[in-house]
């Protein structure tokens, strides 16, 4: 285990300031106000500690005394258990197994769009732009029963969904005013939280 782990008493955290799943966790972070020293990193360039630390090198990568972890889920449902307040996710096992499935239709339908969206490529992006509107549009309703992801609190979900909704203009996803609104009400019920702005790198908040 590297020395960098044994050494810090405060947790780590490897960023970038345009990552999204880096936001997911910054966002988990500052909604339960954890203290947390954030190391903003070039993806392009990343230091030699955070390659020895994870195998994959990848960002988000959390530092916790010993244990170190990367995957924004990963991380997020630990940093769940290890501060358990305010709880992001449901209690009783069915809920949370739900979460856990909404959580991975997010990943798998709209996250593995990412890889297109962010191609620079314009045919792809414009193909996966599309696909992600017409997803959404698709589940508006959903967005409509609860203030939050069917829940009346904020959970790992509105975490997950957040940062993608925040980045739609710069993918070139204009959400319809009509068809859309949940959705469009929903993305700025998030965007208005405290936890939400504190979230954002500076570069973020110039997204939009
Ligand atoms: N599933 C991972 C994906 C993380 C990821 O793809 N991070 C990118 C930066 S946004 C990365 O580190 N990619 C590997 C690389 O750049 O070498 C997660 O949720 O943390």
């Amino acid at each position: 285990m590297s020395t960098i782990a044994n050494r810090r008493s405060v947790m780590m955290l490897y960023s970038a300031a345009e990552c999204i799943h880096c936001h997911r966790v910054r966002l988990v972070l500052a909604e339960k106000d954890i203290t947390v020293d954030i190391e903003s990193i070039d993806p392009d360039n990343k230091p030699e500690d955070l390659l020895h630390l994870n195998p994959y090198g990848s960002i988000p990568t959390l530092i916790d005394r010993d244990l170190v972890l990367y995957d924004s889920r990963v991380i997020s449902e630990y940093l769940d258990e290890r501060f358990p307040h305010p709880p992001l996710m449901p209690v009783d096992p069915v809920s949370r197994a739900q979460s856990r499935l909404a959580l991975f239709r997010i990943e798998n339908d709209w996250y593995s769009l990412l890889p297109d969206l962010e191609s620079g490529d314009s045919k792809r992006v414009t193909k996966a732009a599309k696909n992600l509107r017409d997803s959404l549009i698709a589940a508006a309703d959903v967005f409509s029963v609860k203030p939050f992801f069917l829940s009346d609190e904020f959970t790992l979900i509105d975490a997950t969904l957040a940062p993608l909704l925040w980045r739609l203009r710069t993918y070139g996803v204009e959400l319809p005013p009509g068809d859309a609104k949940p959705v469009i009400d929903y993305a700025e019920r998030l965007f208005a939280r405290e936890g939400f702005q504190l979230s954002l790198t500076e570069i973020e908040r110039d997204m939009r």
